[in-house]
């Protein structure tokens, strides 16, 4: 399969973050990508391309205008207002506070467009999300044009973002993007299976309420993983999307016996719904040496997901989320793409 990519993700690096009270280096660095891209290479899985340029069209029919059109001028006013260090919130409009004014000081307005201060800004950022947003439409436009699958090579990663928040490495929603752009493009309904560790937050709340988009995450229980305000299994839908939200938490220590039984219960109802695209947000931060991480998958693992993934017999669009083992990350996340390819 063809993998779409962008060297523009370089640019966001260097950002740090805040772990167990300390400020350390980002855990979400360039080098996951390049060692994916690596990997991708010394497999011969197929091509590699740049992606083409979109405008942000596409973005603002999952995320919110002022909220895309805020991201551009973050880095800029960090700078001119003299802050050092990565542009981050620090105050957040959270119970008992007012939500509905945008404040005019740039590390308020942060503040007021995420849910935690794990998307931090640097000088390349904005570039970097753009591509990664490009990244995942022009691969989408390969599976729209009968490619049985792609690879958008993302970074940074998009599924913690939401309607109009950013948070947890993510930006703009890359997977929600791409199966917005194919109901745009005449798909009756898609869905997003996400199998990063992390519950997709942002990728469930964009379309909690919508019947055409199925969104169902295979994640680390929220009572006692990030995000924590959630991803519980009783969270299922509203209104019309009544349904159409499935969430399998599962608890430190879930080994690929229990986590796959998860899988499969997720494709056979992926399949009932019989989409006419996939989109698997994939993450590869399950993996046992993932260093913020509590399931225990090993690299053997990797490639049965792709296997069964390929036998629901879908168009099936990749999207790259996390994964923080560098040494190991491209041998699992391109596992699962030849696994894919042999299933
Ligand atoms: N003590 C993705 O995998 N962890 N995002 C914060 C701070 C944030 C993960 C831990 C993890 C975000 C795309
Ligand atoms: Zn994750």
């Amino acid at each position: 399969m063809k993998t779409i990519f962008s060297p523009l993700h370089a640019g966001h690096s260097g950002q740090t973050e805040l772990v167990a009270g300390a400020i350390v280096p980002g855990f979400e660095k360039p080098s996951r990508a390049e060692i994916i891209k690596a990997r991708v290479e010394a497999v011969k899985l197929g091509p590699i391309a740049e992606p083409e340029p979109h405008d942000l069209s596409a973005a603002k029919r999952v995320h919110d205008a002022a909220y895309i059109d805020f991201l551009p001028t973050v880095w800029p006013e960090w700078e001119a207002s003299g802050r050092g260090g990565s542009a981050m919130p620090f105050t957040w409009p959270t119970r008992g506070l007012r939500g509905d004014v945008v404040p005019k000081t740039i590390e308020a307005k942060l503040g007021f467009y995420s849910f935690d201060a794990g998307a931090p800004f640097v000088r390349g950022t904005w570039d970097a999300i753009k591509s990664s947003c490009d990244t995942a439409l022009t691969a989408a436009r390969l599976v729209k044009e009968g490619q049985r699958a792609a690879f958008a090579l993302c970074r940074p990663p998009g599924h913690h973002a939401g309607s109009a928040f950013m948070g947890g490495y993510c930006f703009i929603n890359n997977a929600a993007v791409a199966a917005q752009w194919f109901r745009d493009q005449g798909a009756s309904r898609v869905s997003i299976l996400d199998v990063d560790y992390h519950h997709g937050n942002g990728t469930q709340e964009i379309f909690y309420s919508r019947p055409d988009v199925q969104v169902i995450n295979l994640h680390g229980d929220p009572m006692t993983e990030y995000p924590f305000f959630l991803g519980h299994a009783d969270e299922k839908g509203a209104g019309p999307g009544e349904g159409f939200n499935i969430n399998y938490p599962m608890p430190f220590g879930t080994t690929f016996e229990a986590w796959n039984a998860s899988l499969e219960d997720a494709c056979r109802k992926l399949a009932a719904y019989a989409p006419d695209v996939v989109v698997v947000s994939l993450g590869v931060d399950t993996f046992e040496k993932d260093p913020i991480s509590h399931f225990k998958l090993v690299s053997e693992d990797y490639p049965r997901i792709g296997g069964r993934i390929a036998r629901l017999g879908l168009p099936t669009l990749f999207v790259m989320e996390g994964g923080y083992a560098v040494d190991e990350i491209g041998v699992n996340a391109v596992g699962v793409l030849t696994g894919f390819e042999e299933g």
